[in-house]
């Protein structure tokens, strides 16, 4: 497949992502998928984030689809116009995909992002979710994780990290609108975010998938720990793969050998604090509850999981 003539490669090499990013892998199977699907026929719409910054220095591009560069908290709403052009111009061939990160997406856009989804309208979003705001320094967005050390949330004073209870499920919003299509996907198997974006693809309305994308810089990981990271948020539990249609769960990527969370926060130095204090532990457990209530919830280990 990499190697393939016919590979749509919607974002070609010469980007400035860092070594490993998460992000730019999830971006670029994502929209290839969409790519394949529309036969080209497809705009994309990119919010302000480290994905817009390094694919876009002016005035070069690594994408080779038609783009546009929205504000930070607008793309839903510039995709909604875009696909009304379309319609209103009777080119209803013409696909439209937005894209944000997890704070283009759970805070700042996300009043678009939900008119959006209450409209209906003929629009993919796309979530890069790497838990912060990256682009501008590892700031913390509402899908930073509890305890997660950030340049807003340093691990100092009675709640080191970000605090616990705090935060917000987009996915499971998205789901509460009872829109046509929702999914969570992670870069481990991309496989099924091809499929899930392929699906998605295939019906007409508000859709919404989030990706899980981790990001070594402002994780404090190392560069080959990309995928293993995002192989073990899923395998702990800590980020649910599931799919949803029309408001409800339709089913969920069940997790084969449940792992303990420690083994995913051990190898970041943004959890490092945790492990130095029996508060540190504490907070280890509150987390590993977290991991295990979306267990049940979503029903991971359904299906022949051996926890
Ligand atoms: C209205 C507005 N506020 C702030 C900014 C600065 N800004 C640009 S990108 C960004 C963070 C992006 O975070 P996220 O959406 O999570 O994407 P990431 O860089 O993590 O991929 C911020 C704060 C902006 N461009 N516009
Ligand atoms: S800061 Fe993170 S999201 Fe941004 S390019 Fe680097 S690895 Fe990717
Ligand atoms: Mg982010």
């Amino acid at each position: 497949m990499q190697a393939s003539i016919d590979r749509s490669n919607a974002l070609t090499c010469g980007h400035r992502a860092c070594q490993s990013c998460g992000e730019a892998l999830g971006a670029r199977y994502a929209i290839d998928a969409a790519m394949r699907t529309t036969g080209g026929q497809l705009i994309a719409v990119n919010a302000t984030g480290c994905l817009e910054v390094f694919t876009t220095p002016y005035p070069e591009t690594s994408w080779q689809i038609a783009r546009l560069h929205s504000l930070f908290g607008n793309a839903a709403a510039v995709a909604t116009g875009v696909a009304a052009a379309m319609r209103i111009k009777g080119r209803p061939e013409v696909r439209v995909v937005a894209q944000g990160g997890d704070g283009g997406t759970t805070d700042i856009g996300f009043g678009c992002l939900s008119g959006m989804f209450e409209r209906n309208d003929d629009v993919l979003y796309i979530c890069y979710d790497n838990e912060g705001y990256m682009n501008t320094g590892v700031q913390r967005s509402s899908a930073t994780p509890p305890a997660a050390r950030t340049a807003t949330t340093p691990a100092l004073g009675p709640e080191p990290g970000n605090v616990f209870g705090t935060g917000k499920s987009v996915p499971k919003i998205a789901v509460a609108h009872g829109i046509p299509y929702v999914a969570t996907a992670s870069v481990c198997d991309l496989h099924d975010l091809e499929r899930k974006v392929i699906k998605a693809m295939g019906v007409r309305g508000a859709r919404y998938i989030h990706i899980n994308v981790p990001c070594p810089l402002g994780w404090g990981s190392a560069s080959h720990d990309t995928i293993r990271l995002a192989r073990l948020a899923v395998e702990t539990g800590l980020f649910p793969v599931f799919e949803a249609e029309h408001g409800l769960v339709t089913g969920s990527r069940k997790i084969r050998r449940k792992v303990p969370v420690s083994d995913y926060l051990k190898p970041q130095k943004r959890f490092a604090h945790l492990f130095s204090s029996e508060e540190g532990a504490r907070r280890i457990a509150r987390l590993q509850a977290i991991a295990d209530r979306n267990v049940i919830e979503f029903h991971l280990l359904d299906d022949g999981g051996d926890a």
